[in-house]
Order: structure tokens, then C-alpha cells, then sequence
């Protein structure tokens, strides 16, 4: 597979508390591998991935890797402007960091305007309900979700657990919101890039009759 072939390229932001596992999950989707010693992360990772959201459509998903730490704030900030979607990520085992999913989201909705972020929200390390250290209830989790107006998936970077399935969710959802008009390529802002060859040469029938998106490339 060639995977230099994109038609769409979507920026995601990970955000939540140091610690609730962001890194983690990137390791996991990206690579399938789960550490149990990793490193805080300093400012900003990278991480690419590459997903079909449907026959003939390949998204270039080019992750943020925020740090959750405070003093690593003024640098994450400036990162979510050009985000189109957000994974809102906290610890099902840590009170503190499902109370400041929404501190998270209004920072990010406030310093993204004009432009929309979407997102799914995750509880994540599902792994430590075995063990008893569950300490946020499902339906408390869904009500947030709601309020948020995201899904919301419990997943587990350990077990690998609905770790694909909270990416896939977040990329089909930015997917359907640039065909319904939700979201929007516009001049200046980074959050979405198509590649409108690409796209011709993966589905020669749009050559002739080009799609509502593929007309809207600013590319
Ligand atoms: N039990 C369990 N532990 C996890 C899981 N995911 C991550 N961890 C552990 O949680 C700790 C923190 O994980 P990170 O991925 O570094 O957390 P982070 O959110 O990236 O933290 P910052 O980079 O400081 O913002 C590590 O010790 C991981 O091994 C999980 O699904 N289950
Ligand atoms: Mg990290």
C-alpha cells in the first residue's frame, strides 16, 4: 500500500489531564504497543496514521501529542487552532481529570473560533475496573458526553480495548461533518487539507463528476 495516497488530511488534538494515558493511546493505535514506564511528554509530540473511511477514501490523520502538564500549556495552546478534532481523554480512575474534561473543552473551543472542533470523549484506562479502581460511572461519563454533544468510548491502551474504535469514531465524525457542511476547509487554517490529484487518481469517477467536498478543495 502506498501511503504517501491521501485524499484528506485531518489535524486531532489529544487533550486531558498529564497522566490519563494520551500518549499511551497514540502508542497504541499508531504502533500497537503499550509501555508500561513512558515518558511525560514535553510540549508537543507527532504522530501520523493512515485510516479508509469508506472504499477509496484515505485520511492522513496527523495527531498532536499535547502534554497535560501546566507549565507546558502556553505551548499547547498555540496548537489548537489548527485542529479539526479533538480527543478528549481522561482516567477512569481519577476523579480530578474527568472534572476538568470540561475546563478542556471550552479552552479549546474558545481558541479555535471562527473554525469548529469536533470531538469524542474518552474514559479511558477501562483496564482498572478489574481491579477496582473504577471511580467514574458510565452514566456520569454518557451525561457529560451528551452535554459536549460527543460520543463518548471507554477504552484501554493496556488491553487495547476500544482504542481503535474511539480514533475511528473521532475521524468518521470530522469525515461526516466536511460532507454535511459542519466543518469547513477554509484559506488560512490547517485543520483540514485535501489533496485533490490524490483523490482522482484513487476514484477516476470523480474526475468527471466531482464531489460537493473534492469542488470545495482549496488545494
Ligand atoms: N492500567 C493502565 N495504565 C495505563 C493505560 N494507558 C496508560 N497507562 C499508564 O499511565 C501512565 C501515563 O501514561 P501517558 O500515556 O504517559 O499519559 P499522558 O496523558 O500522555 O501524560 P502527559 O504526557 O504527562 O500529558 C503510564 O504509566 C502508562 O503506562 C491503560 O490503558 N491502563
Ligand atoms: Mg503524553
Amino acid at each position: 500500500m502506498d501511503l504517501s495516497l491521501w485524499q484528506y488530511q485531518f489535524r486531532i488534538i489529544m487533550l486531558g489531564d498529564s497522566t490519563v494515558g494520551k500518549s499511551s493511546l497514540l502508542k497504541r493505535y499508531t504502533e500497537d504497543v503499550f509501555l508500561e514506564s513512558i515518558n511525560q511528554t514535553v510540549g508537543v509530540d507527532f504522530y501520523v496514521h493512515f485510516l479508509e473511511v469508506e472504499p477509496g477514501v484515505r485520511i492522513k490523520l496527523q495527531f498532536w501529542d499535547t502534554a497535560g502538564q501546566e507549565r507546558f500549556r502556553s505551548v499547547t495552546r498555540s496548537y489548537y487552532r489548527n485542529s479539526v478534532g479533538g480527543l478528549l481523554v481522561f482516567d477512569l480512575g481519577n476523579r480530578a481529570s474527568f472534572e476538568h474534561v470540561q475546563d478542556w473543552h471550552a479552552e479549546v473551543r474558545e481558541r479555535v473560533q471562527p473554525h469548529t472542533v469536533l470531538f469524542v470523549l474518552v474514559g479511558h484506562k477501562s483496564d482498572r475496573e478489574a481491579d477496582g479502581e473504577r471511580v467514574v460511572g458510565r452514566e456520569e461519563a454518557e451525561r457529560l458526553a451528551g452535554q459536549l454533544g460527543a460520543p463518548y468510548v471507554e477504552a484501554s491502551s493496556k488491553t487495547g480495548q476500544s482504542v481503535a474504535e474511539a480514533f475511528e469514531l473521532l475521524t468518521r465524525r470530522v469525515y461526516q461533518g466536511l460532507r454535511s457542511g459542519e466543518v469547513q476547509m477554509r484559506e488560512g487554517w490547517d485543520g483540514i487539507k485535501c489533496s485533490a490529484p490524490r483523490a482522482m487518481q484513487l476514484r477516476p469517477s470523480q474526475q468527471a463528476t466531482p464531489s460537493k467536498e473534492n469542488k470545495s478543495c482549496a488545494c
